[in-house]
């Protein structure tokens, strides 16, 4: 019994630290940017007292209403109907809850809608069932599937990992355009608190900051067919250093073939103009 509860405090512990989801997590995981801390904040220092609040008081007030008001000592029932007071005050109250709450809620929403200028940009494509890559600037593009289970190494987390990952520099905005190629999906990372639906023929964006390296695990969050749970989403964030390296070893492995063919049609483009 007690090896039970030192394991599930180990893990409820340990999830704290984890980039990934973990058996007994409770919350959120770790953030890993602004926009993150903000929502962790909102949900913990504002929803969760209110929410507790309300449930406790309307809790309360059956109690109350179940003991006073019982048959037993109420042989003729009150043909009360109407309070005035009181009608007034549970419209206002909630009202005045809804504000307090509408203002942080609203500064988490538009810092994550106003793009600050990208440092890097890159382009998320859903596929049935895997996501496809971009980096616009960079003339990168390639396919990221799930490695399946038996093909997995040590420490690689079970339908999280993918064979080609995406890498991102710290500290530096990301800018994420999203799109899919068939139907809808979702392009979703927990610690940097984003979700963005991926819509055929249409390009959605969002951005995050990440504060801190390491490697950090997604899933499509957009019910998408038979295979939506295996098309995970997989973010390394390195340092300056590591991500020219991994752009300089990228841009050779998944050159665009087109760039060649590019460059002449601008040049031709050019040379008429
Ligand atoms: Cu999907």
């Amino acid at each position: 019994m007690l090896k039970k509860i030192v394991s599930i405090l180990f893990f409820l512990s340990s999830s704290v630290m984890a980039n990934e989801p973990k058996d007994w997590q409770l919350g959120f995981q770790k953030s890993a940017s602004q926009s993150m801390t903000d929502i962790i904040w909102f949900h913990d220092y504002m929803l969760l007292p209110i929410i507790t609040g309300i449930t406790a008081f309307v809790l309360f007030l059956l109690l109350y209403t179940c003991v006073r008001y019982r048959a037993s000592k109420n042989k003729v029932a009150s043909t009360t109907s109407h309070n005035t007071i009181i009608e007034v005050l549970w419209t206002l109250i909630p009202c005045l809850i809804l504000i307090v709450m509408a203002v942080p809620s609203f500064k988490v929403l538009y810092s994550q809608d106003t793009i600050p200028k990208a440092d890097v940009t890159i382009k998320a494509i859903g596929y049935q069932w895997y996501w496809g890559y971009e980096y616009p600037d960079e003339n990168i593009i390639f396919d990221s599937y799930m490695v399946k289970d038996e093909d997995l190494k040590e420490n690689q987390p079970r339908l999280l990992t993918v064979d080609n990952e995406v890498f991102v520099p710290v500290n530096k905005v990301v800018k994420v355009m999203i799109t899919a190629n068939d139907v809808l999906h979702a392009w979703a990372l927990p610690s940097f608190g984003v979700k963005r639906d991926a819509v055929p023929g249409r390009i959605n964006e969002t951005w995050f900051k990440a504060d801190r390296t390491g490697t950090f695990y997604g899933q499509c969050s957009e019910l998408c067919g038979i295979k939506h749970a295996f098309m995970p989403i997989t973010v390394n964030v390195v340092t300056d250093e590591e991500y020219n390296k991994w752009l300089e070893k990228a841009k050779i492995e998944f050159a665009k073939e087109d760039t060649k063919d590019n460059i002449k049609i601008a040049k031709t483009i050019m040379e008429i103009k």
